[in-house]
């Protein structure tokens, strides 16, 4: 850890990093072997690979007794989906484990993030209902095929498709009582079902079930309140809390010598404040990232919500009981971070409004100098900035102790890039430089910041169903054909990862 050098000094350093690879090898060279300790580098064990999630890859949704999810429902209403589309074929991957294994492999990965979908193991969802052999047997051959090939897999057991007969008995995660116990029971048949397996991640973006699926009401179920993103919030790191104590007290020792790991994926763009003079800038800035991040991070963490959410928020913000407090504290054991973006921050003067979900700030992407913080992109919320990564890392490492990090997910689309012929789409080098900057990004946080990540996953491994913006915005390293059977093409993306991490990792 160096955590106590002089700004300046950083900067140096990392225009030292940034320096391209033969640059540094003819200094190195001049310079002598002592010299190259200065090139710190990502431990010789570290996981890196692709990510997806099952409703946007798996496609077959009917398939051996599969119940429909929430995802299925709302996609059917004519409205929520950009291109009017569904999760209904998608690229087919339930039907393509072999290819995707072998993409992998010639991607050089060591890891694979993917999730299960629950309701192809518990159709109905809840603890009394019927356990779906035929989907419990499909993950537990496509683990096997993966640890077969060498890669880790690394499972996600919610990435949003609640099992749509949940949504209807109880509301889902509106329910503090039924929905925690209903989804430590998924866990637990997974778990046991999948003994192999030492990497765990309960749940995907929780921020992202609880504001959009039910406040904004753009991702299913489609609900808008102002009182209903919180309790889903909290009734989902309940939830997470109970999955974490039956993996520990059950199933940790027993799979593999007990070294499993479990724990959640947070999302969060960071923040600059949009007067970098203003004080109050700097506290909305502050602001955002707790109603985003902390959020869920400071309970886990800390063992309570951020002072500013319960300040705005007030009783709409669930108080955690001493039961639930003890089952979220301490339930990481590793930080699972989503990260894509960065935004100016700019606080509001006026009282926040009751459906208020970031901290009453404007989010923008151009600062009181007219600074643009990075370049369009097809997604309207994404705008590359390399150096917030850093930043975040840090962010992140100094409210929480310097947890151990896995990056689950980063990666961009290419304003346009559907409209583009497919030798074009191919040679994708706004995404080869965005995964170049950001992994050096987070290279410079492990080097010089003391930051600890032992993983990266690039989302996505493929081009897949990017949820209400339908098929149009790819987010893929690889192109899928849609309409021609859904054939994978790599990108030049997905062959620059190898060789970056290759420079990047310590030989071993
Ligand atoms: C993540 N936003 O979601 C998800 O985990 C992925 O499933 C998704 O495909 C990927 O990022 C790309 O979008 C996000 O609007 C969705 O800020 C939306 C936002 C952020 C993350």
């Amino acid at each position: 850890m160096r955590k106590d050098l002089a700004p300046d000094l950083l900067r140096l350093k990392q225009k030292e990093r940034n320096k391209s690879k033969k640059e540094k090898e003819e200094e190195e060279e001049e310079q002598g072997e002592e010299e190259k300790g200065i090139a710190s580098m990502l431990p010789k064990d570290f996981q890196w690979g692709f990510a997806t999630a099952a409703y946007q890859i798996e496609g077959a949704v009917d398939q051996d007794g599969r119940g429909p999810s929430i995802w299925d429902t709302f996609c059917a209403q004519p409205g929520n989906i950009a291109d009017g589309s569904s999760g209904v074929t998608a690229c087919d991957s339930y039907n393509r484990t072999a290819d995707d294994i072998a993409l992998l492999k010639s991607l050089g990965a060591r890891s694979y993030r993917f999730s299960i979908s629950w309701s192809r193991i518990i159709p109905q969802g809840g603890r009394g209902d019927a356990v779906n052999r035929a989907g419990i047997d499909h993950y537990r051959r496509f683990v096997d095929d993966l640890l077969a090939a060498g890669i880790t897999p690394f499972v996600t057991l919610f990435h949003w498709d609640l099992p749509e007969a949940l949504h209807q008995r109880y509301g889902g995660p509106l329910d503090r009582t039924e929905f925690p116990l209903d989804f430590e029971n998924y866990a637990r048949v997974v778990f046991a079902a999948l003994p192999k397996v030492r990497n765990w991640i309960t749940f995907n973006e929780p921020l992202c079930s609880a504001i959009p699926g039910y406040g904004s009401g753009t991702f299913a179920p489609g609900r808008q309140s102002a009182s209903e993103p919180w309790i889903v919030g909290h009734n989902i790191l309940v939830a997470h809390g109970r999955a974490v104590r039956a993996y520990r007290d059950d199933f940790k020792a027993a799979a593999g010598g007990g070294d499993g790991q479990i724990g959640i994926v947070l999302n969060g763009d960071f923040t600059y404040p949009w007067d970098a003079a203003d004080p109050a800038d700097q506290e909305a800035a502050q602001r955002r990232l707790e109603f985003f991040t902390a959020w869920f991070g400071d309970p886990i963490y800390l063992g309570d919500y951020p002072a500013s959410m319960r300040k705005q928020l007030g009783d709409r913000l669930p108080a955690f009981t001493p039961e639930e407090r003890a089952l979220v504290r301490g339930s990481n054991d590793f930080y699972g971070m989503n990260h894509y973006t960065s935004n100016y921050i700019r606080h509001r003067s006026s009282p926040a409004a009751a459906d208020d979900t970031v901290g009453n700030v404007d989010v923008l992407f151009h600062n009181k100098q007219g600074n643009c913080i990075g370049p369009e992109t097809q997604s309207s919320w994404l705008r590359p900035c390399p150096v917030g990564f850093r930043d975040f890392l840090v962010w992140i490492s100094k409210r929480y102790g310097y947890p151990r990090i896995y990056v689950t997910e980063n990666g961009t689309s290419i304003k346009g890039e559907s409209d583009l012929p497919r030798d074009k789409i191919l040679d994708d080098d706004f995404r080869v430089k965005y995964y170049d900057e950001y992994i050096r990004a987070m290279v410079t946080a492990v080097e010089l910041d003391g930051v600890d990540v032992r993983g990266y996953f690039a989302w996505s491994l493929m081009d897949n169903f990017e949820w209400a913006d339908g098929y149009v915005t790819r987010f893929g390293v690889t192109y899928v054909d849609y309409e021609n059977g859904q054939k994978r093409f790599p990108k030049k993306s997905a062959k620059s990862l190898k060789p970056l991490f290759d420079e990047l990792i310590a030989a071993a």
